[in-house]
């Protein structure tokens, strides 16, 4: 098993690399769709940040990242004695008629597959994404883990305004439709209609470009967040993805935290079983939480209700190799309360690692 640390694009810098580094990761996961390019120096670098409900990213219909744009970051992390594991989250910006099954969706999977296909050149062997309508959304912030710490959740409910038309997955792809109402009501059927499209496009050309495509869980794990359905909000429902396109390019980006606090009273283990023995596991997104939906509080590695230690002895029997990343972790009081919070989880993470790797 190996550690890594998550880093949006904006925090690609030396510092940031040599501090990944020196706390003992080897790999790196890069969100290339930056919540924070737009100025909000105040960006967590959360895998889903605390506090991006405030504000809305906004993006624009753009090109797929291109050969020589990835071969240079690829280059910088490499030159900071890292490996570049995958990249986390498609822009809306390509595929947002992919996910609102619109007009442009047939040219959208056209660049996607070449995105794909840019990734296998590169030599980037996962593409994390999230097939959402209203991605990270309607979450609390504030709720506090242990000594007060800065944290998010849930108290009861979820955020069901509408999402306005022109929007998609917390950002603006088109500005001119802003105004002019709200996004098409969707049913779940729908939804994984889309994403079985998507599959069956995307997935032979992952394959042949030996690229894993591996899908998220929905964070927060409700039916409907913002009027909108939801794909995976139950632990089991990762086997209809997997069985959708059987294929090892069409995995899962193992979020455990927002599986522990999926409702339903599934045994995380179990499932997490039943998951990694199918070799399912593209990587891990770890940390902690309190609770199911619809109350829950996400806190430190070290005071939730998970086992950490268990999940990784189970990960160690059936062979996992992967990455695995700190998820959000609170922000701790200090002059660095980002960096503090994700180094007390990568410590903690690279000790159980170590634990369950001795037997
Ligand atoms: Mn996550």
């Amino acid at each position: 098993m190996k550690l890594g640390l998550g880093l949006y694009r904006h925090q690609l810098t030396d510092d940031n690399l040599a501090y990944a580094r020196q706390l003992g990761c080897t790999h790196i996961v890069v969100h290339l769709v930056d919540y924070f390019a737009q100025g909000d120096q105040a960006g967590t670098g959360d895998s889903q940040p605390i506090g991006s409900s405030g504000g809305w990213g906004v993006t624009r219909v753009r090109d797929v990242w291109s050969v020589d744009e990835l071969a240079t970051i690829k280059a910088r992390i490499e030159a900071a004695g890292l490996i570049w594991a995958a990249i986390e989250n498609f822009d809306p910006g390509v595929w947002y008629d992919i996910l609102l099954d619109g007009p442009r969706k047939e040219a959208q999977v056209e660049a996607i597959k070449q995105l794909i296909r840019n990734l296998g050149r590169v030599g980037i062997p996962v593409m994390g994404y999230n097939f959402s309508l209203a991605g990270v959304a309607g979450r609390a912030t504030g709720l506090e883990a242990r000594g007060g710490a800065e944290t998010v959740g849930a108290r009861g409910g979820t955020d069901q305004t509408p999402i306005p038309a022109g929007m998609v997955w917390n950002m603006v792809y088109d500005p001119d439709l802003l105004g002019t109402g709200v996004m098409p009501a969707t049913t779940h059927a729908e939804l994984w209609d889309r994403l079985a499209w998507f599959l069956r496009e995307v997935v032979p050309v992952a394959e042949a470009a030996g690229v894993r495509l591996a899908l998220h869980p929905d964070d927060p794990p409700f039916p409907m967040v913002r009027q909108a359905p939801r794909l995976v909000y139950e632990i089991p429902m990762y086997q209809r993805v997997l069985d959708l396109v059987p294929s090892p390019a069409n995995a899962i980006e193992c979020c455990v935290g927002t599986l522990s606090e999926m409702a339903g009273g599934h045994d995380l283990y179990d499932w997490l079983e039943t998951y990694a023995r199918q070799g399912a596991l593209a990587y891990l997104h770890m940390r902690n939480v309190v609770g199911t939906v619809p109350t829950y509080t996400e806190v430190f590695i070290d005071e939730g209700q998970i086992d950490v230690l268990r999940v990784f002895r189970i990960l160690q029997k059936h062979g996992f190799d992967g990455v695995i990343i700190p998820d959000h972790t609170p922000m701790v009081t200090s002059p660095a309360p980002w960096h503090v919070g994700k180094a007390f989880s990568l410590g903690y993470l690279r000790a159980m690692i170590a634990v369950a790797e001795a037997g």
